[in-house]
């Protein structure tokens, strides 16, 4: 099987050039003027539209098992409809139940990925910790290619983690060479903060955001940001969705510290009024953690991301229709959390990102791929348009129009929280493992043709400041030399 993308500009994050590209098998052979088509070849007219790296989605949540139900979106649909809108890989989660080790988990996820049309790769959590998840851990990122690992600190109860539990699990990611993150929300202060709430009889969605304020998140932010720093390992926080987060980030980064941030295309859109319409399941729909804010914070992300102080994009698409919303008809802290996005993320980037002028088109293919493929340590063979690469292509058409839409969209939910959105930029071509699998709006994929792609850890790399005082073990006495006085 072979493609040639004709006639279009390629976008990387640090070079934009009239090019075509030519595609044999998985791989990109030939990115360069005026390519001749070998025979055979299916030929793609990209005049008038840009060439870009397949977009990676770091933060999905497939078919996950959560609050008492399962996410409405599975492997195959959610990695088709990332396709339909120009998403090629997603960074999916292993998440062990609090007395399940990891490796089992990761049996169970590896099993249900396996219907997925496009491709995928594991972030895994610590839900818990002994012995077994730190051996394991080293399994993980040796023999399954995992060098990423989630801890939340929010959902007391269920799966949050406490930070002797961070220390200890960031020690041993520096160890193998793996990048720990987190969800950074302050567990405890949120359990009591939702109680309060429901002892006050407020017992709806508009309590969700009242409950998980700015702080909750900026002070876990820097919590867990000063605990990577005693380490001396990397951090990357997730959907940072507050001004003070990403103020929290900005000053690590300054010192030095190798801290990233990752923002949700929802979150750059909606504010908080949607849990104050007085519609119940209007509300409920929108009910995720961390909640939407004031819209002062959305000018802070959009700031992040063109600053460099944040790097990705990403979804969180986790998709709960109104029926499982409904469970916490009586009780907000009932409301599965959750919502979709996989599908539109880029679009909304670009047509309220690059249109509006907050973002070039080179930063769009940065923070919709190539850093997110860098931190994760598979650029270029993701994140680049280059001969070497994965063909993972999107064909975008800046002039393009659709209205976003539920009633239109191909992820599995009856919720979109872009519904009604008009966006000027949309995925007109995707080429998944080298194969068109999206053209003239209409998805021709394959259950089960999705690939796991593994992603090597890092060369440990040891401070002398980590060496010298090993967190998490008993620090080895150190002497000062004794002077002898002699009498
Ligand atoms: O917290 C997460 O990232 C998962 C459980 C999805 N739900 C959410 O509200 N973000
Ligand atoms: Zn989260
Ligand atoms: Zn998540």
């Amino acid at each position: 099987m072979s493609v040639l993308i004709r006639g279009g500009q390629v976008v990387n994050a640090d070079q934009t050039e009239r090019a075509d590209v030519y595609c044999e098998g998985s791989t990109i052979k030939a990115v360069g003027p005026d390519l001749e088509a070998p025979a055979g070849a299916q030929v793609i007219d990209a005049g008038g539209a840009y060439v870009i790296p397949g977009g990676i989605d770091p933060h999905t949540h497939m078919q996950l098992p959560f609050m008492g139900t399962v996410a409405s979106e599975d492997f195959f649909t959610g990695t088709a409809a990332g396709l339909a809108g120009g998403t090629t890989l997603i960074i999916d989660f292993v998440i062990p139940a609090p007395d399940q080790l990891p490796l089992d988990a990761w049996a169970q996820w590896t099993d249900w990925a396996q219907k997925a049309c496009g491709d995928y790769t594991f972030h895994v959590a610590v839900t818990s910790w002994s012995d077994r998840v730190e051996e394991q851990m080293g399994v993980l990122a040796r023999e399954h290619g995992v060098n990423s690992f989630k801890h939340f600190m929010a959902y007391k109860n269920a799966i949050m983690v406490e930070d002797d539990v961070l220390l200890q699990s960031f020690r041993r990611c520096l160890e193998l060479g793996a990048i720990p993150t987190v969800h950074a929300e302050n567990g405890d202060v949120v359990f009591l903060l939702q109680k309060a709430l429901l002892n006050a009889g407020i017992t709806g969605p508009e309590a969700h955001p009242l409950s998980r304020p700015p702080e909750v998140e900026s002070e876990a932010a820097h919590r867990a940001i000063t605990i990577a720093q005693m380490v001396g390992s990397p951090l990357y926080v997730v959907h940072v969705s507050a001004k003070e987060t990403v103020e929290a980030i900005g000053r690590a980064r300054a010192t030095g510290q190798r801290v990233f941030g990752e923002i949700l295309a929802q979150h750059l859109l909606i504010d908080d009024s949607v849990y104050r319409t007085g519609d119940w399941e209007h509300s409920a729909r929108h009910v995720m953690s961390p909640p939407f804010r004031p819209k002062a914070h959305q000018d802070a992300l959009w700031a992040a991301l063109a600053s460099g102080t944040c790097q990705t994009t990403a979804t969180d698409h986790c998709c709960f229709n109104i029926e499982q919303k409904l469970a916490g008809k009586d009780n907000f802290t009932m409301i599965p959390n959750g919502t979709p996005g996989i599908e539109d993320r880029m679009a909304v980037l670009w047509s309220e990102g690059v249109r509006k002028g907050r973002l070039t088109p080179q930063e769009f293919v940065a923070v919709t791929s190539a850093n997110c493929a860098q931190i994760f340590n598979i650029y270029p063979r993701r994140g680049r348009i280059a001969p070497g690469a994965d063909a993972a292509i999107s064909v975008w058409d800046p002039a393009g129009t659709r209205t976003i839409s539920a009633r239109t969209h191909h992820q599995r939910v009856d919720t979109n929280v872009f519904e009604g959105l008009e966006v000027t930029g949309i995925n007109a071509v995707t080429i998944s493992d080298g194969k068109v699998v999206f053209k003239d709006g209409q998805l021709d994929v394959e259950r089960g043709a999705g690939k796991y792609l593994p992603r090597p850890t890092f060369p440990p790399v040891y401070s002398a400041v980590t060496l010298k005082n090993e967190i998490g073990k008993p620090s080895p006495v150190i002497r000062e030399p004794s002077v002898h006085v002699t009498p």
